[in-house]
């Protein structure tokens, strides 16, 4: 109920879109294209209540109403760059020793008019007036108070089983093309829709956790699996009559990722997800979510060999080559190669790879692990058959390839692709080892797209274009458009397709994010994102001709954000 009470305000809801909006034209050069703070921003769906208060020695004084006002402003607007615990993690480390040590003046200086390395001038910018920062700086002075842990009993008494899997139907129940439907986000709404991919009409819309993030599809193709911010798991029965939730659980208290294993033999077997607070991952039963095995994160940093008490789970993928799933630990900089054969005996390799590991996918033979330590600025490259670290491969500022995109690139044969957040470039990495040996595992290509801010790039084995979009671009024009490059023939730049206007929406923020193909890879979906008071839309593009086909819009499209095609995301097509 409390986590509910608390992320359902209108202003932690708001904040990711219009965060950016409120900020004066200063505030926006002081970061990292003004993309940080829209981008990490984000309220936590930690419940700030759920939180214990501890007083602390050398910290001035707070009544008990502005320590859990302070509380609450800490995990909407802070907890994201500086971690639940301030232990640190884009945004520097705000633990009392070193907060008592810099004093209330610095704090209140560094707060007020933020730092060119990224942390917001929340006083020049107009979102504190000068009392809160007095108290944020006050607050940051004592001990930081600890959101409790998620056990299996936890975990067990939020666990429903909606329908069986006795009762379940033994074939597909519906004359739906299940391999061709999306499973679009609708992030404030708290709800996913599947959209038929042929007629692009609503088969279904679906309550689920608070601000889904993404949904991912178990190796059969029959269950789609969405991950609320707030660690609730829906499993959705597509071979029922009517598509519907048959299994949920809630897995912490905050997440991003959720996916199923898909090793041969093991289709569908187990489902993992993991959670940002507590710092864990869960495997659970593929057909019920029953939570079976909880692995904490926790431990050392591959950097300096410290100890992070949050390390969150960021990006999971299911390994082809063993039974095993591949997650990445941001804090630590780990990547964890969890075999789920034997869950009581498990065999987990732990890869060095570097700090602040978010999001990837696979390389196009999908042996290769390409994931991105945005921080750092690199991409880690995992050998999943071998089970270690083949290569780190620098690349521009801040990657972010969301899964990335793989094509023959005409020159350097095998690559993958990412954009990046904190610059313009798009890097193509060869990954073809055995073909093109003195390629691989280099950035073979560096081309401009329109600006930084861009979240995921997109192409498919079907099409010779790559889609680029840049949603974070404090420029509106750069914001509500996409590049699209030939890949045949980079020479001759990108095309720019001005897909928020095509959705004619009217007023708005109106970020185009997340190109995502149809299963025939002959049209590409992109989210037009507004905020939840205005409409948003889905624009769907023809793939060769590079035109307008349809704009999906309705009353239910609240800030669509991600989608999902069943059949891509069921065989890592991108
Ligand atoms: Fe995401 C993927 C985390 C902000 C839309 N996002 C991911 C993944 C992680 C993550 C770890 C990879 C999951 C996987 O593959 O298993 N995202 C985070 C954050 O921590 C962050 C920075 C801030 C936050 O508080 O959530 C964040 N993400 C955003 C957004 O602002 C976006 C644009 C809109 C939203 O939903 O809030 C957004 N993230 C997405 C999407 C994907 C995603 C659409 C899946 C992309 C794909 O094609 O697989």
């Amino acid at each position: 109920m409390r986590v509910t009470k608390m992320i359902m305000k209108p202003l932690a809801l708001a904040v990711a879109v219009t965060s950016l909006g409120v900020m004066s034209a200063h505030a926006a050069e002081k970061h990292v294209d003004g993309t940080s703070l829209a981008y990490e921003g984000t309220a936590s769906a930690v419940d700030a209540e759920s939180a214990k208060v501890v007083r602390s020695p050398g910290a001035p004084d707070l009544t008990d109403a502005e320590f859990e006002k302070a509380k609450e402003i800490y995990f909407q607007r802070c907890a994201g760059c500086h971690g639940v615990l301030r232990k640190g993690a884009t945004g520097k480390p705000l633990t009392p020793d070193i907060t008592q040590e810099r004093g209330i003046d610095y704090l209140k200086a560094f707060i007020s008019y933020g730092s060119p390395a990224g942390m917001p001038n929340w006083l020049t910018s107009g979102d504190f007036d000068e009392a809160t920062v007095e108290l944020m700086a006050k607050y940051i002075m004592h001990e930081p108070p600890q959101p409790p842990e998620f056990s299996l009993a936890d975990m067990k008494n939020t666990w429903e089983v909606i329908v069986a899997p006795e009762d379940r139907p033994t074939k597909q129940m519906n004359d739906l093309d299940l391999e061709n439907i999306f499973s679009v986000t609708l992030r404030d709404a708290g709800k996913i829709a599947l959209i038929d991919g042929d007629s692009k009409e609503v088969v279904k819309i679906i309550d689920t956790g608070y601000a889904v993030h993404i949904s991912r599809m178990s190796a059969s193709g029959r269950y789609v699996m969405v991950i609320g911010r707030d660690a609730l798991i829906n499993m959705i029965d597509l071979w029922m009559e009517e598509p519907q939730t048959v299994a949920k659980i809630k897995v912490g208290m905050e997440a991003r990722s959720v996916e199923t294993s898909k090793y041969k033999g093991w289709e569908d077997k187990y489902a993992i997800a993991g959670t940002y607070w507590p710092p864990q991952f869960v495997i659970m039963d593929g057909d019920t979510l029953e939570p079976k095995k909880i692995v904490s994160t926790r431990g050392m940093t591959v950097s300096n060999q410290e100890y992070h008490p949050e390390p969150r789970v960021a990006a999971i993928v299911s390994s082809h080559e063993h039974p095993e799933f591949i997650i990445n630990v941001k804090e630590t900089g780990k990547i964890l190669l969890a075999n789920y054969e034997d869950l009581s005996n498990m065999n987990i390799a732990s890869i060095d790879a570097a700090e602040f590991l978010h999001d990837g996918g696979w390389d196009g033979s999908m042996r290769y692990f390409m994931s991105a330590a945005n921080n750092s600025n690199k991409i880690a490259v995992v050998d999943a058959k071998d089970r270690n670290l083949e290569a780190m491969v620098e690349v521009g500022k801040i990657p972010h390839p969301g899964r990335g995109a793989n094509f023959v690139d005409p020159e350097h044969g095998p690559v993958w692709a990412t954009s990046h957040l904190g610059d313009q470039t798009i890097q193509m990495i060869g990954t073809d080892p055995d073909g093109h040996p003195d390629k691989a595992w280099k950035v073979v290509r560096t081309v401009d797209g329109q600006g930084g801010g861009s979240l995921f790039v997109k192409t498919h084995p079907k099409s010779t274009n790559l889609w680029v979009d840049t949603a974070l671009n404090p420029a509106e024009a750069v914001s509500q458009s996409v590049a699209v490059f030939d890949i045949n023939n980079f020479d001759a730049g990108y095309e720019v397709l001005p897909i928020a206007e095509w959705a004619k929406l009217g007023e708005g923020p109106k970020r185009v994010v997340q190109p995502e193909y149809n299963k025939a890879g002959d049209e590409v979906w992109f989210s037009v994102w507004n905020t939840s008071d205005k409409n948003s839309a889905i624009v769907v593009v023809d793939d060769k001709t590079r035109k307008l086909k349809k704009v999906i819009k309705g009353d239910y499209m609240v800030t669509p954000t991600g989608k999902f095609n069943t059949y891509n995301t069921q065989h890592d097509v991108y």
